[in-house]
């Protein structure tokens, strides 16, 4: 059956409609419904995708999927975290947010560069139920590099890799191998750990 995909990003709306094609489902977006951006006042991620998916769903009386993700520098004490979207303030300077996460490193004289994604992925069903999963990512901040992805891609270098996701192919920050359940983005972790769940339940 229809899903929906509850985002207003666009960079966020593409990597889940890639995400969510090896599934056969079909998909439509909050945008493309004109559904209304619920105010997310949770305090954890897990809670932001719960608020989005269950106002999609009711909504639109259709199974509806939510990302809630960000980034989280460990010198920073997990900041932005659930704030990151906050951060580039409503213009969506992310710019920015990353000259602001740079600067707040400097002033606290910080030379710990670690920091890691987090994607809570909820789907929400008409009826209230709700399923969680999750992904991170490990890696450390760089100065920006790269053009491609959206939001804090060119400062983030996953571990084990030379280049930015800022600087991958989106195929590259996915990075899913659905065979062997590997994946390297935050959010293709949150799919394949979803794909793992369908796995064990048949039907
Ligand atoms: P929706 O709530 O409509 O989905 P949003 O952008 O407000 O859109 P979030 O509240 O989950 O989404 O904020 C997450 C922010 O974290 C997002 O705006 C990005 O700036 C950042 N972020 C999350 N995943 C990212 C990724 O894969 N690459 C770069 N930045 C990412």
């Amino acid at each position: 059956g229809k899903v929906v995909i509850a985002t207003h990003n666009p960079g966020k709306l593409a990597e889940m409609r890639e995400l969510l094609a090896p599934f056969g489902i079909e998909a439509v977006s909050a945008g493309e419904l004109g559904l209304p951006e619920p105010e997310e006042t949770g305090t954890m991620f897990s809670e932001n995708a719960a608020i989005k998916a269950l106002a999609a769903a009711s909504a639109a009386g259709l199974p509806a999927f939510a990302d809630d993700s960000g980034l989280c520098v460990g010198a920073l004490d997990g900041a932005p975290g659930i704030f990151s979207a906050r951060w580039a303030g409503p213009a969506k300077d992310f710019s920015g947010a990353m000259a602001r996460i740079t600067a707040e490193l400097d002033l606290r004289g910080a030379t710990d560069r670690r920091a890691h994604f987090v994607s809570a992925l909820v789907i929400a069903w008409p009826d209230g139920h709700t399923e969680l999963f999750e992904g991170r990512v490990l890696g450390d901040l760089v100065p920006p590099r790269g053009t491609a992805g959206f939001g804090y891609d060119p400062i983030f270098r996953p571990e084990g890799h030379a280049r930015t996701f800022g600087e991958m192919t989106a195929d590259e920050k996915h990075g899913v191998d659905w065979q062997s359940g590997n994946a390297l983005s935050h959010r293709a972790r949150a799919f394949v750990d979803l794909a793992r769940a369908c796995l064990r339940r048949p039907g």
